[in-house]
């Protein structure tokens, strides 16, 4: 017997600066429902999902803060909680949560009853800290986020194994092998990626695109895994685009569902998380042909890059 999961990427558009949390939550909702209505068992919403995404500016930590979560659920996103257990779908949720003082970028897996039974902080977090002079817009979200603590793991959850990564983490090997070796089965990452803007005069803005699919594909073959991988997306402001291209990817590498626009869209697929045994059986059978101890340089703090920004 297959193990079938049927999962959704809700990908969602535009939020603008001072769109309220209530107004997004509508949306998801809305997506949810949708979702569930096309037979959704798990509907997985992107990146900081419930704002806009502001490390593009520049902002008093003061006025920062309002984009953050202080607690999950909180009563404006109970609403989503309670959308789930009425509908019986669990979800994905990326949202900037605020623990005690410490700032991350943060995701959660919630059960079909409502119930939280995963959360995961971004390991990666990429741009500067300090705005770039001469740029109209910033990364600044080594600025609003620290580092994650959480590593990454892996949960029995929805019939399979379930592990959460946060854009950037999407273009990391290290992601996809850690969430490897513990036999993911399926992989959940939300992502907001400037199509132009991260870093001024860059020359490879138009492969944006290519390089996401990229590493999902790579990730996904390389692991014997599906992916789920979900955008939020369009133009939050003139001249500001974030990419769409949400998409579900499976065990082969291949896409099997792809978003076609940069607003709310809900993607599906029932996908069979034993789909990937012939991959980790074969050709990435880790315990028959790692080889670990030619690999110790990659946990060592070394590497040849530039300095953090
Ligand atoms: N939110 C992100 O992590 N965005 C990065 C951009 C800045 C390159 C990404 O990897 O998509």
């Amino acid at each position: 017997m297959p193990r079938l999961l049927r999962v959704g990427a809700a990908q969602i558009g535009p939020i603008y600066r001072d769109d309220t949390r209530g107004e997004v939550v509508e949306r998801l909702i809305a997506l949810m429902e949708e979702a569930e209505r096309k037979g959704v068992e798990l509907v997985c919403y992107p990146e900081c999902a419930l704002s806009t995404f502001f490390p593009r500016y520049l902002l008093e930590r003061s006025e920062a803060e309002r984009y953050f979560e202080e607690s999950m659920p909180n009563p404006s996103v109970q609403p989503l909680f309670d959308q789930a257990r009425e509908l019986g779908v669990g979800f994905h949720l990326g949202y900037s949560e605020l623990d005690g003082g410490n700032h991350y970028n943060s995701s959660i897996l919630v059960d079909k009853e409502g119930r939280i039974i995963g959360k995961y902080r971004k390991s990666h977090i990429p741009g500067t800290s300090e705005p770039i002079p001469g740029q109209r817009f910033q990364h600044l979200e080594r600025r609003y986020f620290l580092e994650g603590d959480t590593g990454f793991s892996v949960w029995d959850a929805f019939g399979g194994k379930i592990g959460m990564a946060i854009c950037n983490d999407r273009r990391w090997p290290e992601t996809w092998r850690v969430l490897g070796m513990q036999g993911v089965e399926l992989v959940i990452v939300g992502w907001n990626t400037p199509l132009t803007h991260y870093r001024k005069g860059i020359s490879y803005s138009r492969l944006t695109e290519f390089h996401s699919k990229l590493s999902l594909q790579a990730g996904c073959y390389q692991n014997g895994t599906w992916a789920v991988g979900v955008a939020h997306c369009g133009e939050e402001e003139p001249d500001y685009v974030l990419m769409g291209q949400s998409m579900i990817v499976s065990p082969l590498g291949e896409v099997v569902a792809l978003s076609t626009t940069l607003r709310d869209e809900l993607i599906s697929s029932t996908i069979d998380l034993d789909a990937g045994k012939e991959i980790k059986e074969g050709v990435f059978n880790f315990e028959l042909y790692r080889r670990p101890e030619l690999y110790k340089i990659i946990s060592e703090p070394t590497g040849t890059n530039p300095s953090k920004g």
